[in-house]
């Protein structure tokens, strides 16, 4: 029997020097490893180098990998979310970085790990994780402390929220979808808190990481970001929430000041078609 269908959604910003292995390992690997369908669609938006010519020519080479591509900033969560919407092509859809962190063996143990549960995730802080490259000090405390905000707000006990390797089942995407609307580097706890909510198993699987250089990541203003996104979502889900719409253009506000992309409204829903040559 084949392995169920597999959308593996990659998430694109600049990445004109990082991305092209990345494709080729992820296409190579999963043509001669997965016996199931398997798709790759990168999602790009407002990239201001040439990712989108890297991809379309790596695209002539492996008929599973297709694009997506928004001009608008949507950022790397508004990104995953347009993807998302792809879920009714497969089975299990997840997604993973287009610097290589995360190598295409590992991708698959994730996957083969789906049995029981809804979502499996990787995790960089469980025994057993195998980290090539750590993360720089400043990363590591910004993450560890987002981790203990994380946790206090929501208790979801997930060790790393954080990490870009992910895979879920086609029901469960379509059941959180239209909870979805956080659009930076928080997206994260978003879908995962949804999916708690929502009563959906995590399972949280140590993985193989290399931290690569060139992230897109500017501390300081993305940790504000991320922060004022998580207390988004805890707000959403508090009865609260209503009372505080006079804050709206407040809110607008500081996310623009943060050059951040502004979290969505998730009522313009289109269903895009990947492309691919
Ligand atoms: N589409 C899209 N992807 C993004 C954006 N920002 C970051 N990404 C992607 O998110 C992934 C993780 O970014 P990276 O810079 O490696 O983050 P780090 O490893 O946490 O420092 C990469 O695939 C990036 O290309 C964005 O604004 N839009
Ligand atoms: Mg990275």
């Amino acid at each position: 029997m084949s392995e169920p269908s597999l959308l593996l959604l990659i998430p694109a910003y600049n990445e004109e020097a990082r991305i092209e292995p990345v494709l080729r390992d992820f296409a190579d690997f999963f043509g001669r490893n997965y016996s199931g369908q398997f798709q790759l669609v990168v999602v790009l938006n407002g990239c201001r180098d040439n990712t989108l010519g890297v991809v379309q020519r790596v695209a002539k080479d492996f008929s599973s990998i297709g694009w997506l591509d928004f001009p608008a900033a949507i950022g790397k969560g508004g990104a995953l979310i347009e993807g998302l919407k792809l879920a009714g092509h497969a089975d299990l859809i997840g997604y993973v970085d287009a610097d290589g962190a995360t190598p295409p063996h590992a991708y698959l143990d994730l996957v083969k790990k789906i049995g029981a549960v809804d979502c499996v995730i990787g995790s960089r802080w469980l025994a057993g994780a195998v980290i090539h490259q750590s993360q720089t000090g400043n990363r590591q405390f910004a993450s560890r402390v987002f981790h203990l905000i994380v946790q206090s707000l929501f208790w979801m006990n997930i060790r790393d929220t954080q990490c870009g390797a992910k895979v879920m089942r086609r029901e469960v995407v379509e059941k959180i979808h239209p909870a979805l609307r956080i659009a930076d580097m928080a997206f994260d706890i978003n879908l995962l808190y949804s999916m708690k909510r929502a009563g959906f198993r995590i399972l949280e699987v140590p993985t193989e990481w290399t931290d690569k250089a060139g992230s897109k990541v500017a501390l300081g203003r993305s940790s504000l970001t991320m922060f004022l996104s998580v207390v988004r979502v805890r707000l959403i889900y508090s009865p609260f929430y209503q009372l505080l719409r006079p804050l709206r253009p407040l809110e607008g506000w500081i996310y623009k000041k943060l050059r951040a992309p502004q979290p969505l409204s998730v009522s313009d829903v289109q269903s895009p078609k990947p492309k691919a040559d």
